[in-house]
């Protein structure tokens, strides 16, 4: 069979145009990360072209048993990682995992706690444009104007009050650690089900470095590909009781045939994190976030909580003087890539917010420490600064590149 430049020219040249955009460019996007070469080849593999719905043993389409065995070593190590009771790992991305759990735990018009978008949570944990926030009848928690996190009580008394069939704890911006047992105690209080989504620690998680809400929680979704460093997918885990609704809820409740080829990245990305320096990285990766975010208080920025536990921040940029857009894309005239985010009681618009998200995730994979991530913060400072002096922008991105080569990548 011919190779991918000899059939399609225009996207093999995108192709090896993005990876040098990744390999001389600072990765600042929270959820984002660099996979392995032996997870894009299980990912880029044969795997593709097959059907498989339904579970291992019990398909709906014959030749699965390579398929099987693939699956079955995906739920194997996603069991030894994080401990759970029953993983399935056909979820193709976050919020389907979500739905799904939905789907296995809820009827329309349930209630739901979870925290607020703009203080910190994800579209799926009931914003008012999500399908969560249309189906179910989501109440949420905020966190606290004055600190910047969440009041355990303040959540206890909406529980109480609110007497929610679920709570949801998890977030895709906030930099706290959050008290799973707590979480765990207040649900039991008001007979609530238990659900994180830990999208974004999974792999601090992993690594051993964080808590985690496993042994607590009844039910724990979360993506692949950001801290974990997996391909782009997700994965539920459960306790036994749990685990017949969970599987009819993904299939057939919504998914149809899994991805076979992105479960076998997954059950690399697993192997690859049951290893003793995955532990090292996933400490890394919050000693760099501890030491950007110290730099950048230094320099007058205001991040939100004063600080981060985990390998993310938000940076409230109007204490320089700009939204959170402009400093996106002054970061992004000299390589850097970041996301805009709102702050707790934003009041700018989403499109065009106060804040800057910012994570480490994939800055420690390529092997930046933290003298490294304290050049970052200065870097982004002087960004700021000069962001309309384009003589400036270009000789920062000439250190940016010089880092880069530093700290290679793929190539
Ligand atoms: N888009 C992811 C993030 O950036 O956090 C969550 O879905």
């Amino acid at each position: 069979m011919k190779s991918l430049q000899q059939v399609d020219a225009k996207i093999a040249s995108l192709i090896e145009k993005e990876a040098d955009r990744q390999e001389f460019g600072i990765e600042l996007i929270a959820s984002e990360n660099y996979t392995s070469k032996a997870v894009m080849e299980a990912a880029g593999s044969v795997l593709t072209n097959k059907y498989s719905e339904g579970y291992v043993g019990k398909r709906y389409y014959g030749g699965n048993e390579v398929i099987d065995e693939v699956e079955q070593l995906a739920i194997d190590r996603c069991k030894e990682l994080f401990g759970c009771e029953h993983a399935n790992i056909q979820p193709l991305s976050g919020s389907p995992a979500n739905i799904a759990v939905y789907l296995a735990v809820l009827k329309p018009g349930d209630k739901v706690l979870g925290l607020k978008l703009d203080h910190g949570g994800h579209l799926s944990h009931g914003h008012p444009v999500n399908f969560s926030g249309m189906m179910y009848n989501f109440v949420q928690y905020e966190v606290e104007q004055a600190t910047g996190r969440i009041d355990m009580d303040k959540v206890r008394e909406i529980a109480l009050r609110e007497k929610p069939k679920m709570i949801l704890a998890g977030f895709s911006a906030y930099s706290r650690n959050l008290d799973w047992k707590r979480f765990k105690e207040i649900a039991d209080e008001v007979g609530a089900i238990t659900m994180a989504d830990i999208s974004h620690v999974a792999g601090l998680i992993a690594g051993k470095v964080i808590d985690s809400p496993v042994p607590y929680f009844d039910i724990v979704t979360t993506t692949t590909h950001k801290t974990l460093r997996g391909p782009r997918g997700a994965v539920i885990m459960c306790k036994q009781a749990f685990a017949k609704a969970i599987d009819k809820g993904l299939f057939p409740g919504m998914q149809g045939g899994p991805h076979d080829h992105i479960n076998a990245g997954k059950a690399v990305a697993f192997l690859e994190a049951l290893q003793p320096e995955f532990h090292v990285y996933a400490g890394n990766v919050i000693k760099n976030a501890q030491a950007m975010a110290g730099e950048l208080m230094k320099r007058g920025y205001k991040i939100i909580s004063d600080g981060t536990d985990n390998h993310l921040m938000v940076v409230d940029m109007t204490s320089k003087g700009v939204s959170g857009k402009e400093a996106e894309v002054a970061l992004e005239k000299v390589g850097i890539s970041s996301s805009r985010s709102t702050i707790p009681f934003d009041t700018r618009k989403p499109m065009d917010p106060s804040g800057l998200r910012l994570g480490t995730a994939a800055i420690t994979t390529r092997g930046f420490n933290e003298a490294d991530s304290v050049t970052v913060a200065d870097i982004i400072d002087r960004t700021i600064i000069a962001r309309n002096d384009d003589a400036v922008l270009a000789k920062i991105r000439e250190e940016i590149v010089a880092l880069c080569r530093k700290h290679p990548l793929y190539k």
